[in-house]
């Protein structure tokens, strides 16, 4: 067994001189003959919104030609909800040119990146990101990322309280330091060295969190934002049309790596139930806990689940209440999830429409046969609209009259961009992370490879008949989980270049953990391997029933899951460490 880390660990140090997250990064950024950032600024840049990659694609060749790595910079852009004016769309595009790599990424937490940007305009990507009312800061980091809403525009009372308690969520939990505007956002003077911080960190301290922590907010019966897989959510619970309050949930998180079992993924748990005045106040007090128990010495061991688990879910429970100045009742019963993806035309409930486009993978930019990146500036400055990014890397244009949805089918039709009505299911609900060439941590290919893949799994599912069944398909380049794997109906994990490990049994609905169904499969045997289970999914399905519903009711608990482990119910947390010992 490993033993357990004592000091604290390297970010950790690299935080606490950083006096709240200046590092030299001013000084790099000035210092034109530095090529890239050290250590320490690296971490503290991803703070302000920013890795440090290279592109892998060039690596071997730029190695056996005697250089350096390509690097470039990935920026993220905060968007709580997903929510987007139409200028601050028109801005992105333009950016995406000028400075990144052409393309906008839409990312599974309803934000933005741009990849390729070069550090010598990495100061004035960010100013301008700024100048348009939007920010980098805190997209990355031990702090509160981007909060995940809901992202319907739906502009009656509750949904409309939905979005304003992600922006208030989003406030609370900003990081207080001046650094960000210091450096990045032009006429700010930068503190030297020796100058005493002006300003304190009231909630994160010096030292932040110990890891990055993640919040979402819903409604009961929606969980389009798969509400279960973060640290914290809020579930509000309606009735009688009113928002009543939330039930507060905590402890989930996907990440985990190969070969390490004492780090794997989770749903979250039910804390409690809170008035609808107190939602934002509890995701503070839960911070507040991981900020003072997480694990400081261990980043493997850091996220807010394992504390959960160490403390043991009562004990947690029992020290959020204590912490809460105001009352914490038992969480209320919820009703059953739809999986409402909000693609297509729907009626925005006041008077107006909104239109979901699907964005494979959530990249938009034009290809030889599809000019997406086009159609959508068109959209945006024709119609003059504004959008939401939606938890599943795509588009939704909102406020539209029933003859710009005409206009905006044309658009699209105009620039090859497949309606609704001619996108697979597999594909519509499909997802795949980055991965290969800009994530250092990729060890498979990812978005490169998924529309291929699910060309081929779409056939494979009209051939047996079952085009109409709506299942999840996911894709990642590690097991980090960016695409949330392990709440698919089945997803590739990936485990080295071209072999991923098979997942199976998680829903739409997203609060359910898929179970390892099949371990290193190479990419081109993946139909192989599932066909056992998709023909008898077609053969003996119950009306309506999902791939991973059926799989929980036939297989789950007997074949796969027996033979790893010999338990007629085990979980993934108890297959996987069984499979490490097998692999070994
Ligand atoms: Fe992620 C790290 C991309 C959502 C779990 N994630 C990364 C990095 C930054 C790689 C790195 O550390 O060097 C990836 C950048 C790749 C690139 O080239 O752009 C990356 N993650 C993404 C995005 C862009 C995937 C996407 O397809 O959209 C998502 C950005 C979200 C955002 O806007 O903030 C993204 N990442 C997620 C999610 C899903 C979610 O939050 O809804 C997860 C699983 C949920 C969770 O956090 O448990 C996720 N990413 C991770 C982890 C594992 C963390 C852990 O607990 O161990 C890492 C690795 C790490 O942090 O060390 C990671
Ligand atoms: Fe990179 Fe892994 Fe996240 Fe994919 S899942 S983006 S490969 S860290």
């Amino acid at each position: 067994m490993a033993k357990e880390k004592t000091d604290p660990n390297k970010v950790e140090i690299a935080k606490q001189q950083s006096r709240l997250l200046r590092g030299t990064i001013d000084e790099t950024l000035k210092n034109a003959e530095l090529e890239c950032f050290g250590e320490d600024d690296q971490q503290l840049l991803k703070f302000h919104g920013s890795y440090q990659q290279d592109d892998r694609d060039l690596r071997k060749l730029r190695r056996d030609e005697g250089l350096g790595k390509a690097y470039s910079y990935m920026l993220r852009i905060v968007l709580p909800g997903g929510q987007i004016t139409n200028s601050q769309y028109i801005d992105l595009d333009r950016m995406a040119d000028e400075f990144a790599n052409g393309s906008i990424r839409l990312t599974t937490r309803q934000a933005v990146q741009f990849h390729g940007v070069i550090k010598g305009e990495l100061r004035e990507t960010i100013r301008q990101i700024n100048q348009s009312l939007m920010t980098t800061l805190a997209a990355c980091g031990d702090v509160c990322r981007n909060v995940m809403a809901t992202a319907a525009p739906l502009k009656d009372p509750v949904h409309t309280a939905i979005r304003e308690t992600a922006n208030k969520v989003a406030a609370e939990l900003k990081p207080a330091t001046k650094a960000y505007h210091e450096i990045w956002v032009e006429g700010e003077r930068q503190l030297t060295s020796q100058e005493a911080i002006p300003e304190i960190e009231p909630l994160y301290g010096e030292t932040y969190l110990p890891r990055k922590y993640k919040v979402g907010v819903t409604i009961q019966g929606d969980n389009q934002i798969d509400i279960y897989s973060y640290d914290c959510g809020l579930i509000g619970i309606v009735e009688n049309g009113q928002l009543i309050g939330w039930n507060v949930v905590a402890g989930g998180g996907l990440g985990m790596s190969h070969g390490r079992p004492n780090t794997y993924a989770q749903i979250a748990d039910k804390i409690g139930f809170v008035a609808v005045e107190n939602g934002v106040a509890a995701t503070r007090v839960i911070a507040t806990i991981y900020r003072d128990f997480g694990n400081r010495f261990d980043r493997k061991q850091a996220r807010l689940k394992y504390l959960v688990d160490k403390m043991g879910i009562d004990a947690f429970r029992e020290e959020f209440k204590q912490r809460c100045e105001f009352d914490v009742h038992p969480p209320r019963e919820l009703p059953d999830v739809s999986n409402e993806d909000w693609m297509g035309k729907h009626d925005q409930r006041d008077g107006k429409f909104f239109y979901g486009v699907f964005v494979e993978n959530g990249r938009i930019k034009d290809t030889d046969d599809v000019k997406l990146r086009t159609a959508f500036l068109k959209i945006i400055t024709q119609l003059g609209c504004s959008a939401t990014i939606t938890a599943q890397q795509s588009i939704l244009f909102n406020d539209l009259t029933e003859s710009q949805i005409v206009e905006l089918e044309s658009i699209l039709k105009e620039h090859q961009v497949p309606l609704l009505h001619e996108i697979s299911n597999s594909r519509r609900y499909s997802m795949a992370c980055p991965a290969m060439p800009t994530c250092g941590l990729a060890v498979a290919e990812s978005e490169r490879v998924m529309p291929d893949l699910i060309t081929e799994i779409g056939n494979c599912l009209e051939s047996l008949g079952l085009d109409d069944a709506q299942l999840t398909i996911r894709m990642t380049g590690c097991p980090n989980g960016c695409a949330r794997p392990y709440t698919a109906d089945i997803a590739l994990v990936g485990r080295r270049p071209g072999v991923y490990h098979l997942f199976v049994g998680g829903r739409l609905a997203g609060d359910r953990m898929a179970d390892l169904y099949a371990a290193d499969v190479k990419i081109e045997e993946t139909i192989e391997t599932l066909m056992p289970l998709l023909t008898s999914f077609a053969e003996t399905r119950n009306p309506g029933e999902g791939l991973g519903d059926f799989y929980q009711r036939i297989l789950g608990r007997t074949e796969a899951r027996r033979r790893l482990t010999g338990k007629e119910t085990p979980t993934i947390n108890e297959v996987l460490p069984k499979l490490v010992q097998i692999e070994a």
